[in-house]
């Protein structure tokens, strides 16, 4: 399963593209660019379950840090500093872990 089967081609290289700079990512505005925002909750939950990329049922730091690679192999990692500022948006429960919950709030946030 990918996002190419969720996510449009374009859409996935413009959201890609602008935030291709170390420390441009914004959570939001990704989101937003790559389609993902209107999506239905189904869809939201399949992007969530392949970003799980170890099956957990959560997105942990390190999946968070390779996130941008999920949409496309060779995509550039996160930087620490954006890893951290995304985990803390999401993770509203403070266990330092995105569940399906949170990830679904704050797609659609
Ligand atoms: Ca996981």
């Amino acid at each position: 399963m990918a996002f190419s089967k969720v996510l449009s081609d374009a859409d996935i290289t413009a959201a890609l593209d602008a935030c291709k700079a170390d420390g441009s990512f914004k959570h939001k505005d990704f989101f937003s660019k790559v389609g993902l925002t209107g999506k239905s909750s189904d869809a939201i939950k399949e992007a969530f379950r392949i970003i799980d990329q170890d099956k957990s049922g959560f997105i942990e730091e390190d999946e968070l840090k390779l996130f941008l690679q999920n949409f496309k192999p060779g995509a550039r990692a996160l930087t620490d500093e954006e890893t951290k500022t995304f985990l803390k948006a999401g993770d509203t429960d403070g266990d330092g872990k995105i569940g399906a919950d949170e990830f679904a709030n704050l797609v659609k946030a």
